[in-house]
């Protein structure tokens, strides 16, 4: 039975019913989310958190952010703080096919130099995203994203509203515990969160992952409460002040699971890599049964000393591998082309499919590559194709049926002129692509040039997104990326979907994106082929602006990668009166860079060096990175050659690391780039 407070009572007897309430109400939450097996009827429950919920209201000095009247939601924050792992979150290399799988327990007992069966812990990869989770005296103090890896943004808030994550931990537990694990959003919660946003008239999301991303980021954290999101601890990062050790990573899930957090009831133990490949096959055949969304599974060495023992390759550890699932595919008709015309005219032919789901959304737009992918697969409209979906890569037509063609199809040609402005479409020689020739007075080139300027990696301004662009270019209030810094709060604030707040927001992003450097500037500008690393190396070659106008190819073909092709690009671009007319726009409008300082980068003792990057990189990213080297004097290249000074190697590298290898370059991981930054500062500084 129930006994309602009476506010006659003692602060100590108000705090102990508060307590009491607390510990059984997080006991239900995890009886009802966490082990699916609820003791109490919904009624009883509801009961028990209204009582809470009033003493807490009558008693603000007993609130406690633990309580579970939280999960509903704190104040909306205006952004997320970004904050550093205490330990890095790693990511995992991947194994596409059963030869790499072998291939990972291969090199594992090489380098532990055994021919015995290793022990490996196999859990299905969620397909969610990864945070981690700090517990101080049992609490949840902290919840951070991945980011990338070394810092992620403060998301505390949004985790607590997750009713699998716990608040408070079961007893005994750590002194300090930091827990990672993946939230994702079950299918169920997906198939009926994008029911009720139809029926409202709101955002559909494309898939479960999608929708779990898009509901953590929210800054009002009582919308993410609304969004049926849940939790899977897959490791412990850190433990302190715990009397017990676990010498495997499945104690450690037991103990996880212990104090309270959810452990996929997927996982497993077994030995060998051939039982891990059992696994894989058995899950494979389960994937469309189970609740969530897997992309794979994940091996792991089960024993911690041995993991200790592998180590880690730049930020993944070579004792665990994702392997995934075969890219899917499904069948569809093929209802039409379109061709869609990108920043430098290129035209390119995406299929119009009938709806079909395929990889966990619904596709009815893939990629046909070009015109010589078409003839190749030889591809007609009325016929049945396979559609492939790999992870987050944009759908394409893999290949016909043609035991399903029926006797009408239509072949696909190549329009002889632009959809969008009607210029003429030309093949340029030994090219695949096809060009609309309206340059900048076809509004899909306009759009798609303007998207690259404000792009993060070049101007970097904010809030300025496709829809806003395509009105403001269908309005033909701006023609050209100058005619961005003309625009007033009044015009912006007059477009669909975008209110004051949001207007006064873009007009202060727009005057934010004035300061910027050298290298971004021209990387903006779209020159073909001139890339971020190619606009680094110009920046860093030529002193200023028209030193680089007035250099003839021959000197353009001096600087680190630039050949006879790129040169001719820059060299025409720059010979192009409109181009120098939007330019002078974007000097006018107050666009400006600090000159480089060429006397201490001569100090520095990378000046000359070539470095070319290759993988992911964490610990900065890769736009820091070439900043930072380019300040010091350094040239970014993308090839390796026996001139590259230093490879600097990254998550997942791809074939520069062997070419580096095969040629001897010094390779570089990405703690020691850290240090040769470091080091190069503190000489030029000198
Ligand atoms: N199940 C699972 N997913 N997942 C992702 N385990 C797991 N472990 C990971 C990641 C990134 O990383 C650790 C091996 C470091």
């Amino acid at each position: 039975m129930l006994v309602i407070l009476m506010n006659t009572q003692k602060p100590d007897d108000i705090a102990n019913r508060i307590e009491i309430l607390r510990d059984e109400i997080h006991a239900h939450n995890y009886r009802y989310h966490v082990l699916d097996a609820p003791t109490i009827s919904d009624a009883e429950y509801d009961r028990l958190f209204q009582e809470l919920k009033n003493l807490e209201a009558e008693h603000p000095e007993f609130q406690s952010l633990d309580s579970p009247t939280q999960r509903v939601g704190a104040a909306p924050k205006k952004e997320f703080p970004a904050v550093a792992h205490s330990i890095p979150m790693l990511s995992l290399d991947n194994a596409f096919s059963v030869d790499s799988a072998k291939d990972f327990d291969k090199r594992i007992r090489i380098r532990l130099k055994t021919e015995a069966f290793i022990t490996y812990a196999c859990e299905p990869k969620i397909d969610g995203l990864a945070v981690s989770l700090v517990y101080e005296q049992g609490r949840l103090i902290s919840g951070v994203t991945r980011g990338d890896g070394v810092s992620g943004e403060q998301i505390t808030e949004n985790l607590r509203t997750i009713s699998t994550i716990p608040l408070k931990l079961k007893p005994p537990f750590p002194d300090v515990l930091e827990v990672r694990g993946e939230v994702f959003m079950p299918k169920a919660g997906f198939k009926a969160l994008n029911e009720k946003n139809a029926l409202l008239g709101e955002k559909l999301f494309v898939n479960p992952r999608n929708a779990a991303a898009g509901s953590l980021r929210q800054l009002d954290s009582s919308i993410t409460a609304k969004r049926p999101l849940s939790f899977f601890a897959y490791g412990i990062a850190r433990m302190e002040g715990f009397s017990q050790r676990f010498s495997t990573h499945s104690e450690n899930m037991q103990a996880l699971k212990k104090w309270g957090f959810p452990v996929c009831a997927e996982n497993r133990v077994v030995e060998g890599i051939e039982a891990c490949l059992t696994y894989y096959e058995q899950l494979q055949a389960k994937r469309e049964q189970l609740p969530f969304e897997i992309d794979g599974v994940v091996y792991k060495v089960d024993n911690i000393e041995l993991q200790q023992q592998l180590g880690f390759v730049s930020r993944a550890p070579r004792w665990a591998i994702a392997h995934k699932f075969a890219a899917e595919e499904a069948f569809s008709e093929l209802l039409g082309i379109e061709f869609q015309v990108g920043r430098t005219g290129t035209l390119t032919p995406v299929a119009r499919l009938k709806p079909v789901f395929v990889g966990g959304a619904t596709i009815s737009n893939a990629t046909l590559h070009n015109m010589d992918e078409i003839q190749r697969k030889d591809v007609r409209v009325g016929d049945t194709v396979v559609v492939r979906r790999a992870g987050d890569v944009i759908p394409e037509v893999a290949s016909v049926v043609l035991e399903k063609r029926p006797s009408q199809t239509t072949h696909i040609a190549m329009p002889k002129h632009c959809p969008i402005c009607h210029s003429d479409v030309i093949r340029e020689k030994e090219e695949a692509a096809y060009r609309c020739m309206g340059g900048l007075f076809c509004a899909a080139q306009q759009k798609e040039a303007i998207l690259h300027f404000s792009a993060r990696r070049a101007m970097d301004i904010d809030g300025l997104g496709i829809k806003i662009v395509d009105q403001l270019v269908d309005k033909k209030i701006i023609q050209t990326v100058a005619d961005l810094y003309t625009l007033s709060v009044e015009q912006l604030a007059g477009l669909e979907r975008l209110g004051k707040k949001s207007a006064e927001n873009l007009v202060d992003a727009l005057a934010k994106s004035k300061e910027t450097t050298f290298a971004r500037f021209l990387f903006s500008l779209g020159i073909r082929e001139v890339g971020e690393a190619t606009a680094h190396n110009l920046a860093n070659h030529f002193s200023d602006l028209q030193t680089l106008i007035k250099a003839d190819e021959l000197e353009l073909q001096q600087i680190t990668d630039i050949g006879p092709i790129v040169a001719a690009h820059i060299y025409y671009f720059f010979r192009q009166p409109h181009n120098l007319e939007v330019i002078q726009g974007l000097l006018k409008a107050g666009i400006h860079w600090q000159a480089p300082q060429s006397k201490s980068v001569s100090n520095s003792p990378l000046f000359g060096a070539t470095f070319v990057l290759t993988g992911t990189l964490n610990a900065l990213s890769r736009e820091e990175a070439k900043e930072q080297l380019i300040a010091l004097g350094a040239k970014i290249s993308e090839a390796v050659s026996k001139k590259t000074s230093y490879v600097v190697v990254g998550d997942s590298p791809g074939s520069k690391l062997t070419k580096a290898q095969s040629l001897g370059v010094p390779i570089l991981d990405q703690t020691q780039l850290l240090a040769l930054l470091e080091h190069a500062k503190q000489a030029q500084s000198q």
